[in-house]
């Protein structure tokens, strides 16, 4: 076995997996391999500034009555008397599709259609009325049983060749109903209605998703599931969109003007980054298929987010409670460091458990050495210890990277500030003058500071630190994806070490 001589210096390294898959990497290293790694990061920051203005279309369409608003303020996340909800329950009047704007997918633009089946449109008018063909992907609202309009549209599209799912709501109706019969069993009865919306879906050898739900129940039924396959499904549609869409423009001639004006005509782009597109094209070589590769790999990009401070700080509640992972389930932050958590309210997140790092890496270099790859930090403090926890700060702030600071065990803390009977905003206000004024003296940048008990969601600061940290992590994504990239291409052209700074 080893020589364990000299373990002094042997240099502790945490393993670190990729942040993108292998063969994501492979095409990466394939196609920029004649680039210079240092001007990919502009290169790539440019291009996705111009790919997050890129538009997405969705059409929600279904017969009227259906139940297609009432979805789109699923998807909005909206009640239906709030602000920008779609009103649900109205009669349909207008002849015109109506526009939504997911509010955390700017780009994606969901189209409340008037309904199939109004006096105004019969079926094959409604079709041709509604211009179709300009969505990129459709939804189709079915309610109670599949009707013959909806099967003229599932053709109407599938011709197309589009994507779409099949979404038949209300269910929450269908089985209050159907809990009357006799021998009632609700697994038998969504089986059943799945079974009968895939049937005719297999006629026309289609097999698009199907999902049950109800608007009026989201938690229940397929709706959950719907809206993970949304997530992660449409940033992959609308990427190949733009591929498809450069493909058009930069190298088939015939195609470029048709499509640009089509895609001006929608709003699925302005004139502008029209021209920006292609004057990247040309300064840049960052054709179709280069395109097609970096959007690949940042629809897989993890970043890396360390939760550091001192052992028994609460670090692995603090990573439970917002990955929304319970103690002791599967998958649950444990003691070991080199598991990372992951969860669908933070897409493309890696939350690593790191407490008490800075009591085995003795140096300040070897501590950087094994944060460098990650791209955010949360630093935890429980009990303040002036010499851990600066020393911490310190090396996130010498990798210039950001951190929060975040004093878990609030509940603690207020309880035996009790005594002093001030008011608890006070007591809070009190302690976050404190940590101000202790990193201002020890010269460290300072971050937002949030007071919480991990368990307990809805107190204190829990959500606004929720929410800052959803913005935070949203705001470097597309640097840290960048720079990931060229440390790529450095390690497969340079042996001297990328670097560190970004
Ligand atoms: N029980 C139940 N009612 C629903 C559901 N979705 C919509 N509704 C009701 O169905 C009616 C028509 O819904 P709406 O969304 O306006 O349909 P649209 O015409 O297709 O936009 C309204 O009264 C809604 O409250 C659902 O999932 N369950
Ligand atoms: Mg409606």
């Amino acid at each position: 076995m080893g020589d364990h001589q000299g373990f002094h210096q042997i240099e502790l390294k945490l393993y670190m997996p990729e942040k993108i898959p292998e063969d994501c990497i492979g095409k990466i290293k394939d196609l920029f391999a004649s680039e210079s790694p240092a001007q990919i990061p502009q290169k790539i920051t440019n291009l996705l500034q111009l790919y997050d203005r890129f538009n997405i279309d969705i059409a929600v369409t279904g017969e009227s009555g259906s139940g297609k608003s009432s979805l789109i303020n699923v998807f909005l996340g909206l009640s239906p008397d709030d602000v920008g909800a779609a009103q649900a329950g109205v009669v349909e009047t207008t002849m015109k599709a109506t526009m939504y704007q997911h509010p955390n997918f700017p780009q994606v633009r969901l189209w409340d259609l008037p309904g199939m089946g109004t006096p105004s449109f019969n079926s094959k008018s409604y079709v041709k009325a509604m211009n179709l063909e300009s969505y990129d992907m459709f939804i189709v609202v079915i309610s109670e049983r599949v009707r013959e309009n909806n099967m003229l549209l599932v053709d109407t599209i599938s011709q197309q060749k589009k994507p779409f799912y099949v979404i038949r709501t209300k269910i929450d109706n269908d089985m209050r109903s159907q809990r009357r019969k006799r021998n009632f069993s609700e697994a038998n009865a969504l089986n059943k209605m799945k079974e009968d919306c895939e049937k005719y879906l297999k006629e026309k050898n289609l097999d698009n998703p199907v999902f049950l739900v109800s608007a009026h129940e989201p938690l229940n039924y397929e709706m959950p599931r719907l809206m993970d396959t949304f997530k992660n499904e449409v940033p992959q549609i609308r990427a190949e969109l733009f591929v498809s869409f450069l493909d058009k423009i930069f190298h088939r001639w015939f195609t470029a003007g048709y499509a640009t004006q089509h895609a001006q005509k929608t709003g699925k782009i302005q004139a502008e980054d029209v021209a920006n597109l292609h004057s990247m094209y040309k300064e840049t070589g960052f054709g179709a298929v280069k395109v097609k590769a970096v959007l690949d790999s940042l629809n897989h990009f993890q970043l890396d987010v360390a939760v550091l401070g001192e052992t028994g700080s609460g670090t692995s509640t603090l990573v439970n409670a917002l990955t929304r992972m319970e103690k002791d389930m599967y998958g649950a932050a444990s003691a070991f460091i080199g598991n990372p958590a992951v969860s669908s309210e933070y897409q493309g997140v890696r939350f690593w458990d790191m407490s008490g790092i800075e009591a085995f890496m003795t140096s300040m270099y070897e501590m950087k050495q094994n944060l460098r790859d990650h791209d955010f930090f949360i630093l935890i403090v429980s009990d303040w210890q002036e010499a851990r926890h600066v020393k911490l700060a310190k090396a996130v702030m010498e990798l210039r990277r950001h951190f929060l600071l975040v004093q878990t065990k609030i509940d603690c803390h207020l309880r035996a500030q009790g005594d002093l009977c001030c008011a608890e905003t006070e007591m809070l206000d009190g302690l976050r003058a404190q940590y101000t004024r202790k990193l201002q003296r020890a010269k460290l940048l300072e971050p937002q500071i949030f007071l919480i008990n991990s368990l307990d969601r809805d107190g204190q600061d829990f959500m606004v630190l929720e929410s800052a940290l959803a913005i935070e992590l949203d705001a470097i994504r597309t640097i840290a994806f960048a720079h990931y990239i060229e440390k790529i291409l450095r390690n497969s052209t340079e042996t001297c070490p990328s670097s560190m700074a970004w």
